[in-house]
């Protein structure tokens, strides 16, 4: 999953594809360089973000959407807001993904009827104030319950299993080490039984373990790429395709897929 940041703040490449032509030709650029779906979010969520209106949120992403109609893979809208939802939805998005899991009233009722897929998203506290105290008394534990009720919520709004994947959010209310204790038992995030997207893509806890700053972390994300497929992630969320794909290409290579 590529990502496509329609913001003038998202925290490693905010400004750089606010304009709808250049986000939609960054799209199409994450497609050639293998990407199978693209994630367009409107609204960063970085650590201490504030929220945009849903109307800002629309008047950024319609136009990227416009621009990737009949586009060759799937489109994935990043937003919590059900009346985004819904506009995105109707302008032929594929996904849903919500970092807060389909809580917001409404949005369960907004994506159930579309037969669009969903990611559920775990995280703690909101963007604005989420790293200050960060705390857990099994994080593995929290995650995995939460996981579940919001799979049972959706399922009982009438959003069949099939259609549903599943993110213990990295860097959402986690310190360094929840995100490293998540990592190292993602299988039991697997055990729920739908695909784990995994989120580590250039994030602050790998800036914390390398000391280098976001535009500087493509070896570490491209190492948590790795570690998170091989212990179950079905999707890597991540800004940098094709050196993702020729290391998931290594990866696969040691099942004896080498094509
Ligand atoms: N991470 C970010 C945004 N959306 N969605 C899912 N499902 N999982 C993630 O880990 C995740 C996410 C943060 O990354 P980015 O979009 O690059 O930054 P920003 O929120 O500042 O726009």
């Amino acid at each position: 999953m590529g990502v496509v940041n329609v913001t003038p703040d998202s925290f490693s490449d905010g400004g750089r594809y606010f304009d709808p032509e250049a986000a939609v030709a960054h799209a199409r650029a994450l497609v050639e360089q293998g990407a199978d779906i693209v994630d367009v979010g409107a609204e960063s969520s970085r650590p201490g973000a504030r929220g945009v209106s849903a109307d800002e949120e629309l008047s950024r992403v319609a136009p990227v959407l416009e621009g990737l109609r009949d586009f060759a893979v799937p489109v994935s809208v990043d937003t919590a807001k059900p009346e985004v939802m819904r506009a995105a939805l109707a302008a032929g998005a594929s996904m849903i993904n919500d970092i807060t899991a389909l809580t917001a009233p409404g949005a369960l009722a907004a994506v159930a009827p579309s037969g669009a897929g969903i990611c559920l998203m775990h995280m703690q506290g909101e963007p604005r104030t989420m790293q200050k105290e960060p705390s857990y008394r099994d994080v593995v534990a929290e995650v995995a319950a939460f996981l579940e009720e919001r799979v049972a919520a959706a399922e009982l709004a009438g959003i069949a299993r099939e259609r549903i994947v599943v993110d213990p959010g990295f860097g959402f209310g986690k310190t360094v080490a929840h995100n490293f204790e998540l990592l190292r038992n993602l299988e039991r995030i697997a055990a729920l039984g739908l695909p784990v997207l995994a989120g580590w893509s250039r994030k602050s806890t790998l800036g914390a373990i390398t000391g280098r700053a976001a535009d500087d972390r493509l070896a570490a994300s491209l190492a948590a790429a790795l570690l998170a497929v091989e212990r179950g992630a079905r999707i890597v969320r991540v800004h940098d395709v094709a050196a993702t794909r020729d290391a998931l290409k290594v990866l696969a290579a040691l099942d004896g897929k080498t094509s």
